[in-house]
């Protein structure tokens, strides 16, 4: 059946200097509904030139009406937006579970965090402020924290309200002007925030929104001389080619491109509390999140017994279209259920503990069983790969030392959890691990808007979310006045 997508607003068009207009080519790409495999409509087809007007009506923003606008001014704009989003939950939630193909509960939770990445930014936009220094006698030292100017967002599919929502919401709060670029996959939640920004009053050209490839779109925006600034979301290979597109205008890139997150559950780790997060952080949104947790490491003498209770939840997996609200929906395209197919593949001499159960057969849908892995040695390229899809392994370890060298062995470092009641391993462990964020005895902490988020080794740099966000994308001037 084909599901009517009831948007408010024209998908075929970009929103540039504050008008829906049709990209300057007037081609499109189509619109793909993950849980059936059925065309849903079309997307513009931006392309370079559609990118040079929209940096060039950024800077128009920063020149005029935006350029012009107080801390105080933007805080306030950011909550009239948030409350529109607000309420807006159910219809942006529908209209993610369509593009995505993630569960409506999911997508609900999607457009809950993007009102709250609007508070919190909203609420801090007039609270950045700089420092005044100590210096020679006769001197007068400060610092000012300023907005590059136009800063470029590249979006990709997975979370596309949760990544708009801390990396826009921050860069708006600090007075930038913003191009962004969403993904060919998924891009209508842009869209539909862009409209409600325009509705909220903010001056035409802050927000700029241009469909398109990435290999189009998104490459003319990452080149574009007069950017300042560039925040990036997706995969590693992406990620290079970002980074040298904005090197060679010397402009600074924010990178985060996914991981290989492991939890560690030592042998006085509470299982019962364990559980949910164990089995949740692989499969929530497919597998498709850049902090799932695809790796369990469990301590020998727990090992059959965690197993065991993970297979059972593993087998209680439903999975469905979208709409259906299960627990585990579609992948996003058939290129990822190609790629998440060939890991399974090369999964063929693994122990397969358990895997997940369609609802109804699958149909066309982009759909894989959640499959969970266990007795996998970490040199194993499931233990070691991004798979981004519902799939788990489980590895044994015996001690401390070697649980650690195995979470820092592959060349992701974006999130750990350590589940142990060991006050002084909590403490150990959280050192040791090399990753941007750690949890004792959860997992993700819920997705808090405030805490700051980012990689190290091949899961990239700069932080996002939190106050960090907020230093992120704003350049720091240094002001030292003599006055005798
Ligand atoms: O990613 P891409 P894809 C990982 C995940 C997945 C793999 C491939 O492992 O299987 O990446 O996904 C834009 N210049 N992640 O192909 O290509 C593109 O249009 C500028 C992890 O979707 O990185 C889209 O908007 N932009 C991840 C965005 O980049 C370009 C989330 C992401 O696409 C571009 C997604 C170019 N040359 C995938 N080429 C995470 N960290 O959460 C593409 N794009």
């Amino acid at each position: 059946m084909t599901e009517n997508l009831n948007l408010w607003f024209d998908p075929e068009k970009c929103l540039i200097a504050g008008k829906w207009i049709s990209c300057a080519s007037g081609d499109s790409l189509p619109l793909m509904n993950p849980s059936n495999g059925e065309r849903i409509g079309a997307i513009a087809r931006g392309r370079a030139s559609d990118i040079d007007a929209a940096v060039a009506a950024a800077h128009e923003a920063r020149k005029g009406d935006w350029g012009r606008t107080t801390a105080a001014e933007r805080g306030r704009f950011l909550f009239r937006l948030g409350k529109l989003v607000e309420d807006r939950i159910e219809d942006l939630a529908r209209i993610e579970a369509l593009d995505v193909g993630k569960p409506l509960k999911q997508a609900r939770n999607d457009a809950v965090a993007l009102v709250r990445y609007l508070e919190f930014y909203g609420g801090a936009a007039d609270k950045l402020h700089g420092e005044t220094i100590p210096y020679l006698e006769g001197y007068t030292v400060y610092t000012l924290r300023e907005p590059f100017g136009v800063t470029g967002h590249i979006v990709p599919w997975n979370y596309p309200m949760q990544i708009i929502g801390r990396s826009v919401g921050a860069a708006l709060a600090v007075g930038n002007a913003c191009v962004l670029k969403p993904a060919e996959d998924a891009c209508l939640t842009a869209l539909a925030f862009a409209d409600l920004a325009r509705e909220a009053g903010l001056p035409e050209g802050a927000l700029n929104v241009v469909p398109g490839l990435g290999s189009e779109a998104g490459a003319a925006l990452t080149a574009h001389p007069n950017v300042q600034h560039i925040s990036f979301t997706g995969s590693v290979a992406t990620g290079v080619q970002v980074q040298m597109a904005a090197a060679r205008n010397v402009v600074p890139v924010t990178l985060e491109l996914g991981g290989k997150s492991p939890q560690i559950f030592f042998e006085d780790g509470d299982l019962e509390a364990a559980l949910p997060f164990l089995v949740n952080a692989g499969i929530q949104n497919a597998g498709q999140t850049c902090s799932a947790s695809s790796r369990i490491l469990v301590q020998r003498s727990r090992l059959a017994e965690v197993a065991e209770r993970m297979a059972e939840k593993y087998r209680a997996l439903k999975v469905g279209p979208a709409l259906a609200d299960l627990d585990v929906g579609p992948l996003i395209s058939a290129k990822q259920q190609g790629i998440v197919s060939s890991f399974l593949d090369r999964g063929a001499d693994l122990e397969k503990v358990a895997e997940g159960r369609f609802l109804d057969a699958p149909g066309e849908g982009n759909y894989v069983k959640p499959t969970l892995f266990a007795g996998v040695d970490p040199s194993h390229v499931l233990a070691r790969d991004e798979i981004f899809g519902p799939v788990q392994v489980i590895i044994p370890f015996d001690t401390e030392d070697e649980a650690t060298a195995i979470a820092n062995g592959t060349d992701y470092g974006l999130v750990a959890s350590i589940w142990t009641r060991d006050g002084a391993r909590q403490m150990r462990m959280a050192k040791k691990i090399r990753t941007g964020q750690v949890f004792i005895n959860n997992y993700g902490a819920g997705g808090g808007v405030e805490l700051p988020f980012g990689g190290m080794g091949k899961s990239g740099h700069g932080r996002e979310k939190g106050f960090e966000a907020l230093y992120g994308f704003t350049s720091l001037k240094t002001v030292a006045a003599y006055h005798g």
